[in-house]
């Protein structure tokens, strides 16, 4: 009977999925944050600690936590991490000078012991610019295919105009585990 409620419970969607927005300062985490809670753009200030919000898309309940990039923020996000269900890492695309900070914190995110069934969502942001880099350069840089412990995947985007978060929000959706 327990069982069957849980599952029933589950179908109408009130179960929640923690999702952690990272990246560094500028990416447009932020925005993202806020496409997704308004399909609109928000004028955004630096994040200092964290936003938080609920977005429900398709009857699934996420809670996702936008937390600030800058590098004295930085040594904080572990302490965000535990139940993430899902972490998406925001890449700006034409920040080719911080990519390599970018590839360090997502190799600290993989070795995050809370993480360790979580799962990945690059965005590659930023998409609109001119001359931005591609999601190939940007996953050959990450060196994303060294990533064998946790799903992952990259999705290009443009937070300015949502194109490219559903299709990421689709990902996560279709790997949710469900219990
Ligand atoms: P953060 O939360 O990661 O620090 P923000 O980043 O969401 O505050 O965004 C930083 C700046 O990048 C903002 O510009 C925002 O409008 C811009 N931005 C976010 N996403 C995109 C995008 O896809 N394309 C372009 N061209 N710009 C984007 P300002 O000028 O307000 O600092």
């Amino acid at each position: 009977m327990g069982m069957l409620l849980a599952k029933l419970w589950s179908l109408f969607g009130n179960e929640e999925h923690k999702i952690v927005i990272v990246g560094l300062d500028n990416a447009g985490k932020t925005t993202i944050l806020y496409q997704f809670l308004m399909n609109d753009v928000v004028q955004t200030s630096p994040t200092i600690g964290s936003n938080v919000e609920e977005i429900v898309w398709k009857n699934i309940h996420f809670i996702m936590w936008d937390l600030g990039g800058q590098e004295s923020l930085r040594v904080a996000w572990n302490t965000y991490y535990i139940h993430t269900e899902f972490i998406i890492l925001v890449v700006d695309s034409t920040d080719r000078e911080r990519l390599s900070i970018s590839r360090e914190e997502l190799h600290k995110v993989v070795n995050q012991d809370e993480l360790k069934n979580a799962a990945i969502l690059l965005f590659a942001n930023k998409q609109d610019v001119k001359g931005c880099m591609s999601v190939a350069e940007i996953s050959r840089q990450l060196n994303l295919t060294s990533i064998k412990t946790h799903r992952w995947q990259i999705q290009p985007c443009c937070a300015l105009t949502g194109e490219g978060l559903y299709q990421g929000l689709e990902w996560i959706s279709n790997n949710i585990k469900r219990k």
